[in-house]
């Protein structure tokens, strides 16, 4: 086993803490009150190879491996989780999609322009009533010949307003259940195209989700990707990518908290001593810093897996469950350790607090981890 980065892979954590270090620190607190898109900084981290990471420089990515990926998705959350899901999103769930499985004229025509960040794209599969019961689609694509007629409504759409690109998971079959479910990609400008109200989140505020409704949208055959009936298997294989995404955004938001709950300790005095000298305070920073590292290790396992063309969705799935546990537990300790302080704004953790939350709910919530996790083990 080898525990060191690579050079290059340092490379990317450091440029991914600068600029969240400088730049996302500058504007969180106001985005999180006002909910606004950052499309500032989507351009700048585009500029700096972030938005296509993985994707292959023949398509205009950076090339960069899962690992680095996990770091880069680390150092982002630390700061700002809203985005980093957009970073998230872009990468692991529509570029490494269309990458893997798309054809040459849609890698042409759509992996380049996302992989440079020029449009973002959007994953959507969860519907009113189909979120974790994912086969339950109720959005379709009906068969026209040289065309797919698009009907429907997807909810919980992270870039829903701001993507130039759709993936939208939807059924041509119902008769054949999940075997008749197909992935279109559909250009946001399509007519018949409408999106809903900016979402009022409780956290990841200024991350633009919405529902987005399909009104006999036309798509064209091309655009679908891989063979008729391949969009479930799509989902599910694309989504054990997208959860160490997420699972990395969980670790950085933890030692995000964790690391301003360390500084706070060390200045707060309270009984003549400064709060870190206290043993209630010291084991519970012990304790935090115990189950970041092993969130990290779970992350860069998953990522490691995957980088060495292995299975990896048993690993990402154990990943995203455990880092979003943790997020969560050590986010609630951030807060208690800074006390009152903690339950304001400016101090950060309470908005940490509430992104974590999110951790263990999208890209399949934590009993859907435990479903994949247990069918496994139970083979
Ligand atoms: N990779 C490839 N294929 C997969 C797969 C995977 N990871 N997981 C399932 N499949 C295939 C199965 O092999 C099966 O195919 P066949 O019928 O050809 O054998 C098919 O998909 C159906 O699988 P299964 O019977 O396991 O489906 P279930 O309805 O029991 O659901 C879970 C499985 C719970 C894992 C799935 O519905 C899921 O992941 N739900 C959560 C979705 C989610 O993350 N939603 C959040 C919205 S995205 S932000």
């Amino acid at each position: 086993m080898n525990f060191n980065f690579t050079e290059e892979q340092i490379l990317i954590q450091q440029a991914a803490r600068d600029y969240a270090q400088r730049e996302l620190i500058k504007d969180v607190l106001q985005r999180d009150a006002s909910s606004e898109f950052p499309a500032h900084h989507v351009k700048a981290l585009a500029e700096l190879g972030f938005m296509g990471i993985m994707t292959d420089p023949v398509y205009d990515g950076a090339g960069m491996d899962t690992i680095s990926y996990v770091l880069a998705m680390e150092e982002l959350s630390k700061v700002d989780a809203s985005v980093s899901v957009i970073v998230s999103v872009n990468n692991s769930l529509v570029c490494y999609g269309i990458e893997a499985f798309g054809s040459n004229m849609q890698k042409e025509k759509y992996l380049r322009p996302l992989a440079r960040g020029e449009i973002i794209g959007a994953f959507l599969l969860s519907e009113p009533e189909a979120g974790s019961d994912a086969t339950m689609q109720r959005t379709t694509a009906e068969d026209k010949g040289d065309y797919y007629l698009l009907n429907g409504t997807k909810n919980w759409i992270t870039n829903g307003n701001s993507a130039g690109v759709y993936l939208v998971i939807a059924q041509s079959h119902p008769e054949k259940k999940h075997k008749g479910i197909n992935v279109l990609i559909v250009e946001r400008n399509s007519q018949g195209i409408s999106v809903g109200p900016h979402e009022d989140k409780m956290g990841m505020r200024s991350s633009d989700t919405h529902s987005v409704m399909f009104t006999d949208v036309k798509v064209p055959k091309e655009n679908r990707i891989g063979d008729d009936g391949f969009g479930f298997r799509f989902a599910m294989q694309t989504l054990e990518g997208g959860r160490i995404g997420i699972a990395a955004q969980a670790l950085g938001i933890a030692s995000g908290a964790y690391e301003r709950a360390l500084q706070y300790s060390k200045e707060r005095k309270t009984f003549g001593t400064e709060i870190a000298n206290h043993q209630a305070i010291a084991f519970k920073l012990a304790d935090m810093a115990t189950n970041i590292e092993a969130a990290r290790f779970f992350c860069l396992k998953a990522a490691w897996l995957k980088d060495q063309g292995q299975p990896y969705g048993t690993a990402s799935a154990m990943a995203k469950l455990f880092a979003a546990d943790t997020a969560m537990w050590v986010t609630t300790e951030a807060v208690q350790i800074h006390g009152g302080y903690g339950y304001v704004r400016e101090y950060h953790v309470e908005r940490l607090m509430r992104e974590a939350k999110l951790t263990q709910i999208y890209e399949g919530t934590s009993e859907i981890q435990k479903i994949i996790i247990s069918r496994e083990i139970l083979k």
